[in-house]
């Protein structure tokens, strides 16, 4: 039977995943009582769910883990320059291991209401299983991308083949042999999945609306040697990456792209394309002017497209498969394994339903204004209501009822990415306003989860109950945040970092594209300053005392 009694505890934190777990462990180790919820039946959060053929995270091994614990990062060997899902799940469950994580972490128990108590000075946080939990801090470690969303056509009900989304994908795993299967989705879901789906099921028919800009991902099986020489000086290569701009060190770039010679672009694109050490990261970076400037972007634009040509046989596929709509970068490009070589397949096929829109889910499939698919399977990666779906998705109150979907009905607004005006020590790893999906997820959650704990800490230290930023600093960085994004090229394509995806979405630029490092920087600044442009107050006396 659910525990419906009112426990009490310090610290609630939303989401077992990588942040939720770093999170506990911290706040534990400083001697808070911290209770983890979490919604699915294990720890992992992106890693937990999106278990589709191909899943894999696009940022290499060695930047992508842990570094706040030396014999953590040591002591794990990753296999390969991209780790697998399955394997990023396995170090997840060992992190909860090694740390005895589990024991405070509610698991299969979604958080549905949190309201603030200003009396209290405390939460009230609620969920679906009856729980009641009063608590002097809520974190949300919910995640950016982990709201998923299938598209908005009708008729999905009458459907009488099976249908997955990639973010919500069956644990047992799917056998597609033999079948007819839709893959509607073009972004890194669909990348990564589409060429091994292929390979199993009779037909593919993919349903894309937005060509990607997909790079090669050339994974290997990772270099020992590679992996010892890093490890043997992590301190350094860690210090690097949190002082990059994406939280991946590179070189830095010296001269605009139109500065160089055709020459050094060949040379650099060529990198970027061919080596097998190149990274996601590599065609934004070697130029100074490759998200500001619309020519220097098209040079990059231009050589994938070239590629795309040279891979793809039959030239209208290969047309249709080249990206012209946007700026290469401003929709989260992806890595591929043999993404565009799958359309030379007999049997795929690709349909444009930008020209052509999916109108109606049928009961065999799916109709588009001039054609019926009939079809087995239908895998909808189509994405997530990106960075605010899942803080949204909980029933906030602040200070006098204030509900955060009200607050943010015009688009997120928050300070420094961390707090929220009115929802006072209510926190956001990773929230809108702070790098997090421009960056390697990594780095920015440890930056967000020692930064968040250092002002809780704080907090007690200097016997103060609440903290919370003021109006104004709070409404300085969101203007701050929508500048710096409006000086690139970002906001000229529609895509989730700008709520393009979700129907009725207000368009504002979500994340915050100043760099890793000085934002860092900002962050350490505002807490030197004795958290400048935060309201931080004692417990209010109850009245006649
Ligand atoms: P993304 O990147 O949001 O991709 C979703 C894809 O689904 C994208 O190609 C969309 O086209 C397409 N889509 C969404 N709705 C529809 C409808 N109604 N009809 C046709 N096509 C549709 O999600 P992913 O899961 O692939 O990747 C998420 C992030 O995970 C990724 O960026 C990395 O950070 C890792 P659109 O481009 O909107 O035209």
């Amino acid at each position: 039977a659910p525990d419906t009694s009112v426990g009490e505890v310090d610290v609630v934190v939303v989401g077992a995943g990588f942040s939720g777990l770093y999170l506990l462990h911290r706040l534990r180790g400083l001697g808070f009582r911290v209770l983890v919820f979490e919604a699915g039946d294990g720890v992992g959060g992106t890693w937990y769910w999106n278990r589709y053929p191909g899943a894999r995270v696009d940022v290499k091994s060695m930047d992508y883990s842990f570094s706040f614990d030396r014999e953590l990062e040591q002591e794990w060997e990753w296999t390969e320059k991209y780790p697998p899902q399955e394997e990023l799940l396995r170090y997840v469950n060992h992190v909860a291991d090694r740390f005895d994580l589990r024991k405070d972490i509610r698991l299969e128990t979604r958080v549905t209401e949190a309201v603030w108590d200003d009396e209290d000075a405390r939460w009230m946080v609620r969920t679906d299983r009856g729980d009641q939990v009063s608590a002097q801090h809520v974190i949300m470690a919910t995640g950016c991308l982990s709201t998923s969303k299938v598209p908005e056509v009708p008729g999905l009900e009458t459907y009488t083949g099976r249908w997955y989304h990639t973010g919500h994908w069956p644990k047992e795993g799917v056998d597609f042999s033999g079948q007819r299967v839709g893959v509607v989705g073009t972004g890194s879901s669909g990348v990564q999945s589409i060429p091994l789906i292929a390979e199993q099921a009779a037909h593919l028919t993919v349903f894309q609306r937005t060509p990607n800009f997909v790079v090669p991902a050339h994974n290997h099986p990772i270099d020992p040697e590679h992996q010892r020489s890093v490890k043997a000086e992590y301190d350094e290569y860690r210090r690097a990456n949190r002082e990059s701009g994406f939280g991946i060190a590179v070189p830095p770039a010296t001269k605009g792209a139109l500065e160089a010679s055709e020459e050094e672009r060949q040379a650099l694109w060529e990198r970027a394309w061919y080596d097998r050490d190149n990274s996601l990261v590599t065609f934004l970076t070697g130029f100074t002017d490759m998200i500001t400037d619309k020519a220097a972007n098209d040079t990059a634009a231009q050589y994938v497209r070239d590629r795309i040509a040279e891979i793809v046989e039959d030239p209208e596929v290969a047309r249709l498969l080249q990206p012209t709509d946007h700026p290469f970068g401003t929709k989260r490009p992806c890595l591929g394994t043999n993404y565009y070589e799958t359309f030379n397949r007999p049997n795929v096929r690709l349909v444009d339903v930008r020209k052509d829109p999916i109108v109606e889910i049928t009961a065999k499939g799916l109709r588009t204004g001039t054609e019926e698919f009939e079809l087995d399977a239908l895998v909808f990666a189509t994405g997530f209501d990106a960075m605010t779906g899942a803080l949204t998705a909980v029933d906030i109150h602040g200070r006098d009822g204030r509900s955060l979907r009200e607050s943010w009905a015009a688009g997120p607004r928050t300070y420094l990415g961390v707090q929220m005006a009115g929802f006072p020590n209510l926190w956001t790893i990773t929230g809108p306003g702070s790098p997090s999906v421009l960056s390697n997820m990594m780095v920015s959650i440890e930056q967000h989860v020692e930064w968040v704990t250092d002002a809780i800490v704080a907090l007690r230290d200097e016997g103060l109950a609440t903290m919370e930023p003021d109006e104004g600093a709070q409404d300085g960085w969101t203007r701050h945040v929508d500048e710096v994004g409006h000086m690139t090229l970002y906001p000229s394509a529609n895509s989730w970092y700008m709520g393009d995806n979700v129907p009725g979405k207000p368009r504002v630029f979500m994340p915050y594209i100043g760099g890793v490092g000085p934002y860092r920087q900002k962050c350490d600044e505002v807490a030197a300053n004795g958290y400048e442009g935060f309201v931080r107050r004692p417990q209010r006396v109850p009245a006649g005392m």
